[in-house]
């Protein structure tokens, strides 16, 4: 109801068709009006609760204020006078409900913006897992064998005597076989203290040569400080076949190393000896991080001393079934563990068995 409305009823100037005054009339066509005013103001929740306050409010509510006035109008008017305030109350209920109505519904939009998902953002990439450094350098050198011919051997871990020590030529007072050196278990067996029972084992159970093997794995050593882990990693290669001389080791020593470490790189012989070889030597190569300049890795020599090889020993082959006046073969070893710390930076023994992720996040390939 507005004003114009309130006074376009064609009823005599001052009566209405109640009996009401216009002026009185004209005051609710005018809160009317005020009230209309006020609602089109209100932007939120606490507006809309003073809004509802000041007109519907039991203490200063104006509508309740106009409900007080009925006494003071002429009895004749206070028909009129209530039916005007109904509907003024009608319109601020019905008013206060379309902006609760307006209000809600942005209240909705609002939430639903919040949680929309967008679908442009980039996801969340998954955490891939990385393979050990142990198992990087084992693949890289089975890949390089791969390539010069060789084929992969297994065996157990756990092994006796003979295929551990005897067969490979070790003197029976030889302290390698002191409990100092070699982890005994049950029945006389103990834990294999390098990779060599596995190629005794494939010439055993080979009818003859050539024979192109590398065997590697876990190998277990009464050692436990800051330098030595009780486990470590070996690799070791074998070749056996009519006519194989030193040159040929110091061939594939070389083609090996510089796959492994870099094609520049340098290897040096240095005379030993091992029990199942026969000449033995130390392997040297340049060093890997300084390119033969001198560093902590090298101990400032620019070479790093990383393999053991020789001549298998004829006593070995001719154990294993091999006639040594037939055949000779080459052998040469070394720990996956000091390759991996070197080609990684690893700087303790310990970081490669602790099981700290963030070592596999840092040498990811
Ligand atoms: C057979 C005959 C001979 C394998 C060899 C070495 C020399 C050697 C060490 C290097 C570092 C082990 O991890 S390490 O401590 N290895 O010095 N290994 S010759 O000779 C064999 C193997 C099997 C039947």
């Amino acid at each position: 109801m507005s004003s114009e409305q309130a006074g376009a009823s064609g009823d005599a100037p001052g009566e209405t068709a109640g009996g009401a005054s216009n002026d009185t009339l004209n005051q609710l066509a005018a809160l009317a009006d005020a009230f209309a005013a006020e609602a089109a103001e209100v932007a939120d929740r606490p507006g809309w609760e003073s809004l509802r306050l000041a007109w519907l409010g039991k203490k200063q509510g104006k509508l309740r204020g106009l409900m007080g006035r009925m006494k003071e109008i002429p009895p004749q008017d206070r028909r009129a006078f209530g039916q005007g305030v109904n509907e003024l109350k009608g319109r601020v209920e019905a008013g206060l409900e379309a902006i609760d109505q307006r209000l809600t519904q942005g209240e909705r939009q609002a939430d639903q913006d919040a949680s929309r998902i967008d679908v442009t953002l980039p996801g969340r990439p998954p955490q891939l897992g990385s393979l050990h450094p142990v198992t990087q350098v084992i693949r890289l050198i089975e890949e390089i064998f791969a390539e010069l011919g060789y084929s992969v051997a297994d065996g157990p871990e756990i092994e006796d005597d003979r295929h551990n020590f005897e067969l490979l030529n070790f003197p029976p007072e030889h302290p390698a076989r002191d409990t100092q050196d070699t982890l005994f278990v049950d029945g006389g067996l103990l834990l294999r203290t390098h990779t060599s029972p596995m190629q005794i084992r494939t010439m055993l159970a080979r009818q003859a040569p050539p024979i192109r093997i590398i065997c590697h794995g876990r190998v277990y050593r009464n050692d436990n400080d800051l330098r030595h882990s009780p486990m470590f990693h070996q690799v070791e290669c074998l070749a056996i076949d009519e006519g194989i001389s030193l040159g040929d080791l110091k061939g594939t020593l070389e083609a090996f190393c510089q796959r492994l470490f870099s094609p520049e790189t340098k290897v040096r012989l240095r005379p030993s000896f091992f029990p199942f070889t026969e000449p033995s030597a130390e392997v040297d190569v340049t060093c890997s991080a300084c390119r033969g300049k001198g560093c902590a890795t090298c101990s400032n020599t620019g070479w790093m001393e990383i393999l053991g090889s020789g001549m298998v020993d004829p006593r070995v082959l001719r154990a294993c079934g091999i006639d040594p006046a037939r055949y000779s073969g080459f052998a040469f070893g070394l720990g996956l563990d000091r390759v991996a710390m070197i080609r990684y930076g690893i700087p303790n023994i310990r970081m490669l068995f602790d099981g700290d992720e963030r070592l596999l996040r840092q040498v990811r390939s």
